[in-house]
């Protein structure tokens, strides 16, 4: 996987769109129950996109279920157990296109237990759809939800405010989920945050305009995601071009070129490149795909480069610009989504994979807990499921990074348990961007 998510799951690529295309990666994020799959079914549905076998099978397994109809949360929610269940558990990745706007659909579990799970979801997401009931208002789970995703650079919210049937279709409870939602959204330091009314159960507002929100007179959640903005990820574009080395290509009559995927700027041939962490310096001197030569490999493509002198350059190594190339770091503050169900301690030992290099390293410090209420840091000494922390990390071989919110790649990491191998942890580069954004919720 090229880009380090924070996850398991197998995620679709890297996060940000390329300018000027219309395709919106996007992730249902929320509590438990509030209706995300439902939604996305819905969304599937109404716009014509599952197929007469899925419909079959969907009448199928509600009718097994005892459900009048069809339940359209089965339609991301495929495996077994979680029908049975009746919750999400894996991150269910979709695609739909309508004639304006591609979409690549990650439907995240809601549930605390896989809160994991939702963060490699979001971690590739250009906005985040927010499932709220509007019958309860946020919860615990909506705000850590998005607390992660704005941690994970996700910079636009499509808020539904879900199971408005329920509630009469009374347009106070819309509003008291706006209202709370533009204030969350504002001290996570989110650009745009869009509220829809809807029914995902009977399809009001989904894909066609309720008659039953006559008060309501904004988009449906298919409009709004087809005028989303994409691509809104900071640095891409820019000139911090990185290149992760994937792998080493030898060729038959001598010479090496390197593989990986671009990020954050552009590679061109005669660029003055950098090879970190180990300094040497060189030029590149030809860019290519397995298809032939390019003038200039963009952010996100995978290519190969070639460098006009022979350096020892390796899996895990990172070419970048020599003006403005990353910082070569043996310590450095992050910011952690702990998962593992044992805490993480003050000295704990892990191990750290940061693109594509993995390396031995300790927490060396703690300075704090982020209360996902207040949105501030509590002190703290060890970080249970689920909390958000800011300390200091040591690893063992320097890594070349980037502060996360320059450079989605470069400045994002997993922490691996030694022991068990399980993924533990993601984390950001640097401190983390929500805190001391703006005032408390209700100001
Ligand atoms: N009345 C009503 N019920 C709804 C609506 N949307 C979803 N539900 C019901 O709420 C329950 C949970 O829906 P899901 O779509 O599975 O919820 P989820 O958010 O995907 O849950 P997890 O993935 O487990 O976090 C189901 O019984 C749905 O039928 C709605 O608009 N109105
Ligand atoms: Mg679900």
């Amino acid at each position: 996987m090229p880009t380090p998510g924070p996850g398991t799951a197998p995620a679709p690529g890297p996060g940000a769109a390329t300018p000027g295309s219309s395709l919106l990666r996007f992730a249902t994020i929320g509590s438990v129950d509030d209706g995300k799959s439902t939604l996305i079914g819905r969304l599937l549905h109404d716009t014509k996109q599952l197929f007469d076998d899925q419909l079959e099978a969907l009448s199928t397994a509600s009718k097994r279920r005892g459900i009048e109809g069809m339940d359209l949360s089965f339609v991301t929610d495929g495996l077994r157990a979680e029908r049975e269940q009746g919750i999400t558990i894996d991150v269910a990745y979709r695609y739909a296109a309508t004639p304006r706007r591609k979409f690549v659909i990650a439907d995240c579990p809601g549930h605390v237990q896989y809160t994991r799970n939702m963060a490699t979801g979001a971690s590739t997401a250009d906005l985040a759809v927010v499932v709220v009931d509007a019958t309860t208002g946020l919860r615990e789970q909506t705000r850590r939800h998005c607390c992660i995703a704005a941690l994970l650079g996700v910079r636009h919210l499509l808020v539904a405010a879900n199971k408005m049937d329920l509630t009469g279709w009374d347009p106070a409870a819309y509003q008291a989920v706006a209202a709370e939602m533009r204030s969350l959204a504002r001290r996570l330091g989110v650009e745009t945050v869009v509220t829809v009314p809807v029914s995902a159960l009977h399809g009001d507002n989904v894909v066609e305009a309720s008659d039953r929100s006559p008060w309501y007179d904004g988009p449906t959640v298919l409009a709004a995601l087809e005028d989303a903005p994409a691509g809104a990820w900071a640095a891409e574009g820019s000139d911090g071009a990185r290149l992760p080395v994937q792998w080493v290509v030898r060729h038959p009559g001598g010479g090496r070129s390197y593989a990986g995927m671009v990020s954050g700027g552009s590679l061109r041939a005669g660029d003055d490149v950098v090879v970190l962490p180990g300094g040497g310096r060189s030029r590149i001197e030809s860019v290519g795909t397995f298809d032939g030569a390019l003038d200039e490999a963009a952010s996100s493509m995978s290519v190969t480069v070639a460098l006009a002198d022979d350096l020892d350059v390796a899996r895990g190594d990172l070419i970048a610009p020599v003006v403005g190339a990353p910082d070569v770091v043996r310590e450095f503050e992050a910011t952690v989504c702990w998962f593992g169900e044992r805490p993480a301690q003050v000295g704990q030992r892990f191990r750290l994979k940061h693109t594509t290099r993995i390396t031995a390293a300790q927490l060396v410090s703690l300075q704090g807990r982020l209360d996902v209420d207040s949105l501030s840091l509590v002190a703290a000494d060890s970080l249970g499921a689920n909390d958000i922390g800011v300390g200091r990390i040591a690893v063992a071989t320097p890594i070349a990074a980037d502060l996360y919110h320059v450079n989605r790649v470069t400045g994002s990491f997993v922490v691996i348990d030694e022991s068990t191998n399980a993924t533990v942890a993601a984390g950001m580069v640097g401190a983390p961007v929500v805190i001391g954004a703006g005032p408390p919720a209700g100001s």
